[in-house]
């Protein structure tokens, strides 16, 4: 199905601006915002500048939108009120006006780093308890508990993405696991929005990776093939040096350097 309007939020940042590149086939009309400046609008799109904590401004962004991939946020770990601002109030903000609004389906930029303190040795599914790894993590884990509450209580279906490391190439050996390509992330989204059903669904995004830890069976349902390999990146990353030794403790956690970070607030 095509949407009306598919709302871009975090249209400014890294995985913003893919999906704007590529995901404008999806709607007539493409509706990018962020707190940030953005690029002004082209064919098809329209720009609005939002603060997502700014909870009337949020309500008029969801407006005529029937999609949306909620990009918005701290994307690392940052100090809690940070975090309170752009991934609470900004992520409840978000769901209250997409029910308000009527829209249907919303691909949520959830993280790895919600199952981060897991280890590299377990292998996971979506019956995983959840296990973050930062403040950060902490925050994703209250958004797909807001997803799951507004899909249970008010039809709002969301895609609950655990987004791996979305880059052109891996920068370290951690992320030969959890590498998701810039196309494979667009594969996922045209999936997500193409499905005739789907509920509230966990999907860990990595790319068909040799070096996988997570199991996407449950999201089978969606027809999302992942294509691309992080295998041939792997020799680079040797040459460029050799992973941390198996005992050093960020070869142990899922969520690598989140785990092993100090206490942003020490
Ligand atoms: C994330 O959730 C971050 O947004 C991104 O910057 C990467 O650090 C990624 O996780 C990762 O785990 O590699």
């Amino acid at each position: 199905m095509k949407l009306r309007r598919l709302l871009v939020t975090g249209a400014a940042g890294h995985v913003g601006r893919i999906a704007r590149a590529r995901l404008g086939h999806l709607a007539e009309t493409l509706r990018l915002s962020d707190i940030a400046e953005m690029s002004p609008a082209g064919a098809g799109e329209e720009v609005i500048r939002c603060d997502l904590a700014d909870r009337e401004a949020t309500f008029r962004l969801l407006e005529g939108c029937d999609g949306v991939i909620h990009l918005g946020g701290q994307p690392v770990e940052a100090a809690f009120d940070d975090i309170l601002q752009a991934n609470l109030l900004g992520l409840y903000n978000l769901y209250e006006a997409a029910r308000k609004a009527g829209t249907k389906r919303i691909l949520f930029a959830s993280s790895n780093h919600v199952i981060g303190f897991h280890e590299r040795t377990t292998r996971l599914d979506a019956s995983a308890p959840l296990r973050p790894d930062s403040l950060y993590g902490v925050s994703k884990c209250f958004g797909e508990a807001v997803a799951r509450l507004y899909w249970d209580k008010f039809g709002v279906e969301s895609a609950l993405v655990r987004i791996g490391s979305v880059l052109d190439a891996p920068k370290d050996h951690r992320m030969l696991a959890t590498w998701l390509s810039p196309a494979d992330f667009a594969r996922l989204a045209e999936a997500v929005f193409r499905a005739p059903r789907l509920g509230c669904a966990i999907v860990y995004g990595a790319s068909a990776n040799d070096e996988s830890w997570w199991d996407n069976s449950a999201a089978a349902f969606l027809g999302w093939r992942p294509q691309d390999n992080s295998e041939q990146f792997r020799a680079m990353l040797d040459a460029a040096g050799p992973p941390p030794p198996p005992e050093d403790p960020y070869n142990r956690w899922q969520g690598g350097g989140f785990a092993t970070a100090g206490h942003f607030e020490d």
